[in-house]
């Protein structure tokens, strides 16, 4: 796909359902007892990997629009699939199943693509296997191969801030004897807290701020589906987002975006770059507070980005650091050595895609150094079939001088189907 500069962005857009909310829905409705219904579900190739891989487990679902009905068996009512579960591309589909297959009496192989098959797994099968799990694989890596066994309850301490991992020890605390704790450096993203107890589950946060976050989960007798109403992907928005705020002549209102506060870093980076954005009609549905956003071109200013506001937008950092490209000043990301194991290794992918196009960009062992002002011009990139590299350099494109190509476009349809059309459709 090919992009060109652009004389403004103007007009409205709702983003879809947000990723991180949707695969839950259908992971927890599947071991919960009765109905849940989930409006907005995203239908990117990643929360169908979820659908498929819960489907080949026995469990019903139907998948009409953007409504989602799963038929839960309960905490005990999954069944043995026949064939190797295929997680796609999706590093949540495998790491959460994960903690829950662990507690099954059955045997089952997890894997992925090549991508998935390239990172890190360690990080689940070591806190599991303390909690009695017994998982096999390939130098840390999946193909995963887990035999269900009968888990005990942990205190568990994670180098990371990842929900990923919380998550997949949280799910196994349900089927546990006894407690089980995750503490993290920094609260990462809580929708896995927050739908849990929508769903009965006990599940308790002690959270400092802007320090370790300590999450609890008592071993659950059942779980109750529920309605879940999920808000737009605000990783999703924020290439709207810096799109509005880079494109000369821009006003976009982005409709329904989750700003969960451990989603929503985005928002407190462009306050400090001095974007112009305006939260409109906020409101709380299912948990996850929602808001409109307006956001019109601005001026930047180069900004710090580091600790505890890095969990917060970890998947929006190639948008914001190719924003920082037009900032008056340098902006520097630290603390930042996840995006090395994302799809691509989005630290390296960022440096040399931005430097390609003309920007003065260093890259660090753990993040970024950004120094604003230097024109843009047009290049190939290569995405490495990773969708936020795609959307991050299509927006690029579209302020930089002459053609921006990106041969492996398609990719957004992990997360975003209709990337490419909603920016069309914004286009003067
Ligand atoms: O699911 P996947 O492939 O890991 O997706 C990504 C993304 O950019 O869409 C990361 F590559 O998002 C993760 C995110 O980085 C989704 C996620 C979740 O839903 O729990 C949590 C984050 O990962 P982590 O490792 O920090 O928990």
């Amino acid at each position: 796909m090919r992009f060109n500069k652009c004389n403004g962005l103007c007009g409205e857009v709702t983003v879809p359902g947000d990723k991180s909310i949707s695969h839950r829905s259908v992971m927890f409705g599947s071991i919960a007892e009765g109905v849940t219904e989930v409006r907005n579900y995203l239908r990117g190739a990643d929360c169908l990997s979820t659908i498929s891989c819960f489907r080949k487990m026995g469990i019903e679902i139907e998948n009409r629009g953007s409504v989602v009905t799963v038929r839960g068996r309960g905490l005990r009512g999954l069944s043995r699939p026949d064939e190797v579960l295929d997680c796609g591309n999706s590093g949540t589909t495998i790491r959460l199943i994960s903690g829950i297959l662990a507690a099954q009496d059955f045997d089952v192989t997890l894997t992925g693509d090549a991508s998935i098959q390239r990172r890190p797994m360690k990080r689940i099968t070591e806190p599991l296997s303390r909690m009695g799990a017994s998982i096999e694989s390939t130098n840390g890596c999946a193909p995963l191969r887990i035999s269900g066994r009968r888990l005990h309850g942990i205190s568990y301490t994670s180098a990371v801030a990842s929900a990923q991992v919380k998550s997949a020890i949280l799910l196994a605390g349900l089927y546990a004897d006894g407690e089980t704790r995750v503490t993290e450096p920094f609260l990462s993203r809580n929708h896995s807290e927050i739908m849990l107890s929508h769903f009965g589950a006990d599940v308790r946060t002690e959270a400092e701020a802007a320090g370790p976050a300590s999450i609890t989960i008592r071993p659950a007798e059942n779980l109750h589906g529920s309605l879940v109403e999920v808000p737009g992907d605000i990783s999703s928005a924020a290439f709207f987002l810096c799109a509005g705020l880079m494109v000369p002549h821009s006003e976009i209102l982005i409709r329904n975006v989750g700003i969960n506060p451990t989603r929503a870093g985005i928002l407190t980076v462009i306050r400090d770059m001095g974007g112009d954005i305006t939260l409109l009609n906020e409101r709380a549905g299912s948990g996850e507070p929602t808001a409109d956003i307006l956001v019109r071109s601005s001026s930047l200013r180069g900004t710090v980005i580091e600790g505890g506001l890095i969990p917060t937008l970890i998947d929006e950092l190639p948008m914001i650091a190719a924003m920082a490209c037009l900032a008056d000043g340098t902006t520097v990301i630290r603390d930042a050595a996840e995006l090395k194991v994302k799809e691509s290794n989005r630290i390296a992918v960022m440096a040399q895609s931005l430097t390609a196009m003309g920007a003065d960009v260093t890259e660090t062992e753990d993040g970024m150094i950004i120094r604003g002002g230097k024109p843009l011009h047009g290049a190939v990139i290569d995405s490495h079939s990773d969708h936020r590299i795609a959307m991050t350099f299509a927006v690029t494109g579209l302020i930089a001088e002459g053609e921006t190509e990106i041969p492996d476009a398609e990719c957004v349809n992990i997360s975003y189907p209709r990337f490419y059309e909603d920016l069309a459709g914004l286009m003067k």
